[in-house]
């Protein structure tokens, strides 16, 4: 047995070591991009404050730099801020008014930063999602490809003004890139994302009429059950097949509660049993294996609600995963 091990040895170190190097020296040429951190303190679509503290969470917890030293070229261009005295509010609607105003404002942002930069949009909460998705899908539409959205939330967001009962509008955003109707006093989605391009992962808290509207729909609908039962890696997979397929541009909005609460308590809306710290890093390692990601939300981090920077840590740890970190490099076949 060990005249066999030495045998074989250098053999199997000759052929590893150079397919890693030249793995490592396609990766260094290949991966680098532009990247835009854009700060979005938006706190309005639900009561509980907390989010405006959001990009200054991540900022401390060195997202410029996880990025930039994995060979970005990273730029902070600060928070944004809303359009003011848009619409008039409407009651149940929380803050409607103000959630148009970044809508908009959002929406002018994505736009100007697709064209030469992978942005990532720092939240704030979730309704965020109503202006990046609107501008981004706009960009898609001027370049004339498909867009694509990856949803990783445990709630679905398919509310919209006229269907929701907390009148909080972070449960809309995907009501509103999929055209539903009741959104007059928000900006017309003129590019409403097909039901085909969605996917949802990591969904364990839904309203009935949401579950409803849902399922008479072709979302590609993925709950912790099924994740449970068959893993995160095939559903992802085929979802990354299919844009990979149409040459789409796929929109990534991660949700902080898509995360298990006990790992990441920073969020006004936690539901047990969501995605493991491992999990989340997977998904997040094969949207980076695939190339795919062209524009990225980070929303729902309450820095009030975190403790000592654990939340907002694995958000940055996560973010630098989707762009590139490794343990160790490895081979990527299924998207080469
Ligand atoms: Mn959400």
């Amino acid at each position: 047995m060990t005249a066999h091990i030495v045998h074989y040895a250098p053999f199997i170190l000759s052929v590893s070591t150079s397919y890693f190097l030249d793995r490592a020296k396609k990766d260094i040429s290949m991966s680098k991009q532009s990247v835009t951190l854009i700060g979005a303190p938006m706190d309005c679509g639900k009561r509980r404050q907390g989010c405006l503290m959001g990009p200054d969470s991540l900022r401390t917890a060195g997202l410029e730099r996880a990025l930039s030293d994995l060979g970005h070229a990273v730029h902070d261009q600060g928070n944004i801020t809303p359009d003011i005295n848009t619409v008039a509010d409407r009651a149940p609607l929380f803050a409607l008014s103000e959630t148009v105003g970044w809508t908009t404002a959002l929406a002018a942002a994505a736009q100007n930063a697709m064209p030469h930069s992978l942005p990532v949009f720092m939240g704030g909460d979730h309704a965020l999602s109503l202006g990046t998705v609107l501008g981004v899908a706009r960009h898609a539409a001027q370049v004339q490809r498909p867009l694509f959205v990856l949803w990783l939330d445990a709630h679905t967001d398919f509310h919209t003004p006229d269907t929701t009962d907390s009148g909080n509008l972070h449960g809309t955003p995907v009501g509103y890139l999929t055209g539903r109707a009741g959104f007059d006093a928000f900006p017309v989605f003129e590019h409403a994302v097909p039901h085909d391009n969605i996917a949802m992962l990591g969904l364990r808290s839904v309203d009935a009429p949401e579950r409803a509207a849902l399922q008479d729909t072709d979302i590609s609908y993925v709950d912790m059950r099924a994740i449970d039962e068959h893993g995160i890696v095939a559903p992802l997979t085929a979802f990354l097949e299919k844009v990979k397929a149409a040459n789409g541009l796929l929109h990534v909005s991660l949700d902080v509660d898509f995360l298990d609460p006990s790992i990441a308590p920073a969020v006004g809306t936690t539901v047990p049993g969501g995605a493991t710290v491992r999990e989340a890093h997977l998904v997040m390692e094969l949207l980076h294996d695939s190339g795919l990601m062209t524009s990225l939300d980070l929303v729902e981090l309450n820095p009030f609600l975190d403790e000592r920077g654990r939340t907002a840590q694995l958000m940055v740890d996560l973010t630098a995963s989707a762009l590139g970190r490794t343990v160790f490099d490895r081979p990527t076949l299924s998207f080469q």
